[in-house]
């Protein structure tokens, strides 16, 4: 494989993305601890106000997630988690210009978040759960397949590796054979190492200076370390203190290739990009 196999747009339902130039994810959390009271409505809107000023500071993507991925965390039924993530969706796909990504891993959500208009499946899990690579493979949209082992919040226990790029990658290739065999063309697979599920600081730091050598895979690769606790790790900084250090990886990200930057900051990412790229087009 090359590492320019994938083509500059990227159909993504009924919009498209350039994968030519990095482009930039927005993180929106729809779980009741992001928005506690108020009401449904209240939460809708107040997710749709959200997600209106990230697309206003430049994001193409809004990654809208009902679970949260967070250590220690309760799991959400599947009922519960479409109740969340559905009337967001719905809203963000009618009202913005923007790609709807859905961040789950429960095929009911894949199915529901497609026929409200999303345009991107993003599953921590890979599709590994019964039945999602068949609602993938049946909504048509693109895939990021992220490596992680175990489950969220009880991952620490899995991370040992004894050459965390290569297992990464291993997993990551064998993901992509699934897919396919499920149906899902190639040019639909976007892939992502997981910073921060099943990795030590170690691990995390290794896989990002080794970024580069997940291109022979041949598909586009998303980066989420935004606020991320390898940040908080190096620098002893809490998670609302991480900006700078989030910003040095975002660009390190792309410098070693990344396609999409999955951040919270994304007016603060959008300016690393813009600079990176007048850099890049200077003779
Ligand atoms: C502060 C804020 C500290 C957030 C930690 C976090 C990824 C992802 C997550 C990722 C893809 C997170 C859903 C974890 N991370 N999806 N999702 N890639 N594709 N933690 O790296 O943001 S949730």
């Amino acid at each position: 494989m090359t590492v320019e196999q994938f083509s500059g747009r990227l159909p993504c339902g009924s919009r498209f993305l350039d994968l030519t130039r990095p482009q930039v994810m927005g993180i929106l959390n729809v779980t009741p601890d992001s928005f506690s009271d108020g009401g449904r409505f209240a939460q809708v809107d107040a997710a749709l106000r959200h997600a209106a000023s990230m697309v206003a500071a430049g994001a193409s993507l809004i990654d809208v997630g009902g679970e949260s991925t967070r250590p220690g965390a309760r799991g959400v039924s599947p009922v519960e988690e479409l109740e969340r993530v559905a009337p967001v969706v719905e809203a963000i796909a009618r009202e913005l210009d923007v790609i709807v990504s859905v961040d789950t891993s429960t095929p009911a959500v894949i199915r529901e978040a497609t026929r409200l208009g999303a345009g991107l499946i993003n599953d921590v899990r890979a599709l590994c759960r019964e039945g999602a690579l068949k609602a993938a493979a049946d909504s048509g949209l693109p895939v990021c397949l992220m490596h992680m082992r175990g489950e969220p919040g009880g991952m620490q226990q899995h991370s040992h590796y004894d050459d965390v790029v290569a297992e990464v990658r291993a997993f990551l290739a064998g993901r992509i054979a699934a897919c396919v065999a499920a149906g899902i063309a190639v040019e639909r697979v976007i892939l992502d190492p997981g910073f921060g599920f099943a990795k030590t600081l170690e691990h995390n730091l290794g896989l990002f200076k080794h970024l580069a050598s997940l291109h022979d895979l041949g598909r586009p690769l998303l980066v989420g370390v935004s606020r991320k606790s390898m940040l908080g790790q190096v620098l002893g900084r809490e998670v609302d203190q991480r900006l700078a250090g989030s910003l040095a990886l975002a660009a390190l990200a792309v410098a070693r290739g990344a396609r999409i930057l999955r951040v919270h900051d994304v007016a603060e990412t959008v300016d690393v990009v813009r600079i990176l790229a007048a850099v890049e087009a200077a003779e």
